[in-house]
């Protein structure tokens, strides 16, 4: 049986007609009677996670490995406030949530009765869309009602994919569960235009074509694809392309690539046409000197058709999703190849990638963070079976960007440091293949509620890098000199994983030094197990940041 409140049953009905088939569900008492229908219904799978900010991380997670919107339901008050993070990183990474609120009946909204705090309109700009249902009395209620579901579940899967939130006030009494079926209820369809190929042709890839140094950029893509990859190195004997792990898994090096253009010839590796794919770059390098390039024409593919002007000279946008754009650039090389078609530029870059990759090669960095990732990612050749790799932000992602030769997950949206590990453990319950988490200790010691779960299963393995502090503020030039430094801007501590673990029922083990690092890795790799495995790797923040330096010093020669 259902629950008798007619807004949570239209709701119920209409996200299964969207085909939303997860929900991460947190607990309280107004959310109940969603919860109640979710688990009644049998054709939403519910994830229970207490912590609503883990929550919201974890719907990401999943809806990252199944590509397609999670919704995550949560009760009235600060609840959904805890929500925020989440919904701003999925977002941005046009993979939106559908935050579903229960709230106090619209008339005690703010009238100091318990959790009546104004949850309406919450997240502002990080939603494209926010509903308030009305909890109906009469057709044209009902009517509304259908209506703001629909248009909330529209618009959470049209272009630019931003979070949706739909706010369900729902008045007592609360658990009444007499209803045998869900209603029968209208749902909206869309259909949204497809790239403009031809205008994209005549103004923007004929263009490219016709450049003398033209080169695709490829930011940061939501979601792995091996089309795109192949694509792209079709594309690249014909144009430069610069791209990083976290949009195809082909290695690019572009940031050690452009450390090592000698100071002398940086113009012959300037672009003079640039098309721009997908979000945003980790590499400041690369951003620094294309934003020295003014007098290139700069296109930019905008899933979100919005302008996002990172190079500060763009000439203008194409709304499309990036493999649509790719598409038809490759298309054009396909024809342009009978004629046999080369391109000096491109080769140039080819060039430098590959005498960079050789540099990164025959360096062997002694025991720190940089050496535990190198080892981690040979490492992964030894696997049998299917694997993922969602590394934190901050220093692990920047060494992703050395090592790592396949796609790499990372909340690069909105680069924050909370809620790695809960994408990783809720992309883990979504899938069945082994999903490793590369984090620093400040992201691990912030997000590690993401453990405290009983869905976890064996897949999920952690690489914790403890250097007992933000490691990265030592790369910033003049922040030591500060008395500030150690104790309140790296926020230097003595935790360790060990508790975390044995509470949490995660198996845990550590490295001190090189050799128990590759034991260790054997382990994280290829054991099976019933439950995650965590591997803490001690390293020391002054030596890790030496390593860094030498290997950058190294790759210029
Ligand atoms: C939510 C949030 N708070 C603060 C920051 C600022 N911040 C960026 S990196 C960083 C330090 C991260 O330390 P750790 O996870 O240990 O990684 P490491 O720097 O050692 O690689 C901080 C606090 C952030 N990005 N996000």
């Amino acid at each position: 049986m259902f629950g008798n409140k007619e807004n949570v049953n239209i709701l119920t009905t209409l996200l299964i007609a969207h085909g939303i088939k997860r929900a991460v569900v947190c607990p309280g008492s107004r959310n109940a009677p969603i919860v109640h229908n979710f688990n009644e219904c049998g054709a939403i799978e519910c994830c229970p996670v207490t912590d609503e900010r883990c929550a919201g991380f974890y719907a990401l997670g999943m809806s990252l490995a199944c590509d397609a919107p999670v919704a995550v339901c949560v009760t009235s008050g600060t609840a959904l406030l805890n929500l925020a993070p989440a919904v701003a990183e999925a977002s941005y990474r046009h993979h939106g949530l559908i935050v579903i609120s229960a709230d106090r009946p619209t008339a005690w909204i703010g009238q100091l009765d318990g959790q009546t705090l104004n949850q309406q309109g919450a997240f502002g700009c990080f939603v494209s869309k926010s509903v308030n249902l009305p909890e109906p009395h009469n057709n044209e209620e009902r009517w509304q009602c259908n209506r703001l579901v629909n248009e909330a579940l529209l618009a959470v899967k049209a272009c630019g994919r931003m979070s949706v939130h739909i706010n369900v006030p729902i008045s007592e009494p609360l658990f009444e569960f007499d209803v045998k079926h869900l209603p029968q209820e209208r749902v909206i369809k869309a259909i949204y235009p497809a790239l403009d190929i031809k205008t994209f042709e005549n103004i923007v890839v004929r263009n490219l074509f016709a450049a003398k140094k033209p080169m695709i950029v490829v930011g940061q893509l939501n979601h792995q694809s091996t089309e795109i990859e192949k694509s792209l190195e079709t594309i690249s004997r014909r144009i430069a392309i610069v791209s990083e792990p976290l949009s195809v898994g082909t290695q690019r090096l572009t940031d050690l690539a452009i450390a090592c253009i000698s100071e002398s010839e940086p113009s012959n590796y300037t672009p003079d046409f640039i098309i721009y794919i997908g979000d945003t770059l980790v590499s400041k390098r690369l951003k620094s000197f294309l934003r020295k390039t003014q007098d290139a024409e700069i296109w930019a593919i905008a899933e979100d058709g919005e302008v996002h002007d990172t190079f500060m000279c763009q000439t203008g946008i194409v709304e499309s999703r990036p493999y649509e754009a790719i598409l038809t650039i490759l298309s054009y090389v396909n024809n342009e190849k009978k004629s046999n078609q080369k391109n000096e530029f491109a080769r140039l870059w080819l060039e430098l990638i590959d005498s960079t990759r050789q540099k990164v090669s025959v360096f062997t960095p002694s025991y720190s963070q940089m050496a535990a990732v190198k080892a981690f990612e040979h490492s992964l050749a030894k696997i049998d079976g299917k694997w993922q790799v969602h590394y934190a932000n901050s220093n692990a992602v920047r060494m992703a960007c050395i090592y790592a030769d396949h796609y790499v997950w990372c909340d690069r949206g909105v680069n924050g440091i909370e809620g790695s590990l809960s994408v990783a453990a809720g992309f883990s319950i979504a899938t069945d293949d082994l999903v490793f988490c590369i984090i620093g200790d400040l992201s691990f010691f912030y997000g590690q509620n993401a453990l405290w779960n009983t869905k976890l299963k064996g897949n999920l393995r952690i690489m914790l890098l403890n250097n007992h502090c933000g490691g990265i503020f030592y790369s910033l030039k003049g922040l030591k000199e500060s008395d500030a430094f150690d104790q309140l801007v790296t926020a230097r501590h003595t935790t360790d994983a060990r508790g975390t673990c044995i509470q949490n029922g995660i198996r845990y083990i550590t490295a001190h030094n090189l050799e128990e690092l590759n034991e260790g890795l054997v382990t994280l790799t290829t054991t099976k197990a019933d439950c995650p495995i965590l591997l803490e790797v001690f390293t020391e923040p002054e030596e890790d940041k030496r390593v860094i330096k030498e290997f950058i010093d190294k790759i210029k020669q």
